[in-house]
């Protein structure tokens, strides 16, 4: 018996495939959610495993330069060191900061050098120089094409001129006319912490090296490969057409990046500089600066 009419039970079978519509797409979604917390979670735990390993390569590093034994200490000299942990690869780069150029207290020759290694005239070059020094010293008397407060003013900036040493590398940015462009070129170049007026051509980067007289791109291309062949107290290789000089001493102060890759090519750095040294919670090294995934 039936007491339906035709029409009516047409409706219930839309009625009842809508519901299995809808219940197909909810289930859908929810799976759908699944997979995508599943592989959020995958990327999370990869990135810490990443971070944690790149870690472990900074330890590894400050080991190597505590290593009593000369001949197999770590030279900072920006050679890639490599290490294998579980599936992972770690590239591991130590960088003494004696090296660098360090922007409070370099010569004014050796900064003249830093921006004209940029390809700027000598007159920009020493521009800048004399911007950086004014930016510096304590006082309100600007140097020649310097910048002290009434100059910042002029420009529009909110700020003068910081009449006290650079506190970061970063701070560099600050000083007037000096671009995003420039800071990223002369960045690996120069410190707050090497506490000298030269730099150690046994650890010095590129861009140092190249703000030396007479010093191009080529040459020091050329000493870096060649220095990365010698042994820790060897001669180094001649630079330029400048003399040449046992690779010896070294500063506290260093630079170090680690970039760890997973099997899967996951990868995480980090780009730190450290002063070596007991410290009152027992670390044998001191944190200066620290930067996450950042370029390598
Ligand atoms: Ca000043």
């Amino acid at each position: 018996m039936n007491n339906f009419p035709h029409k009516q039970k047409g409706v219930a079978l839309i009625l009842v495939l809508w519901v299995t519509v809808l219940l197909t797409v909810i289930a859908a979604s929810f799976s759908l959610s699944a997979r995508t917390e599943g592989v959020q979670a995958k990327i999370v735990f990869d990135t810490t495993k990443a971070r944690y390993l790149a870690e472990a390569g900074l330890h590894r590093a400050v080991y190597e330069l505590r290593n009593p034994d000369p001949d197999s200490r770590w030279v900072a000299d920006g050679r890639v060191y490599k290490m294998e942990f579980g599936d992972a690869e770690i590239e591991i780069q130590i960088t003494d900061e004696t090296g660098k150029i360090d922007i409070n207290l370099a010569s004014d020759e050796l900064l003249v050098g830093l921006f004209a290694s940029l390809g700027m005239s000598d007159d920009d070059a020493m521009m800048f120089t004399e911007r950086v020094i004014d930016w510096r010293d304590s006082d309100n008397i600007k140097g020649f094409s310097g910048a002290e407060d009434d100059d910042y003013e002029a420009e529009g900036f909110k700020y003068g001129a910081k009449d006290a040493l650079f506190d970061t590398v970063p701070e560099l940015q600050q000083v007037m006319g000096v671009t995003y462009d420039m800071y990223r070129q002369l960045e690996k170049a120069i410190t707050v912490y090497s506490g000298s007026r030269n730099i150690n051509i046994a650890f010095a980067p590129q861009q140092a090296l190249m703000a030396l007289e007479g010093v191009e791109r080529e040459d020091a291309q050329l000493f870096i490969e060649e220095r990365e062949l010698i042994e820790r107290g060897d001669q180094l290789p001649v630079l330029g057409e400048g003399s040449t000089a046992p690779s010896r001493g070294g500063g506290v102060a260093f630079s170090i990046k680690a970039k760890a890759t997973l099997s899967n090519s996951h990868w995480a750095s980090l780009d730190a500089t450290i002063r070596l040294g007991g410290t009152v919670s027992g670390r044998p090294f001191r944190i200066m600066r620290w930067r996450d995934n950042e370029h390598m």
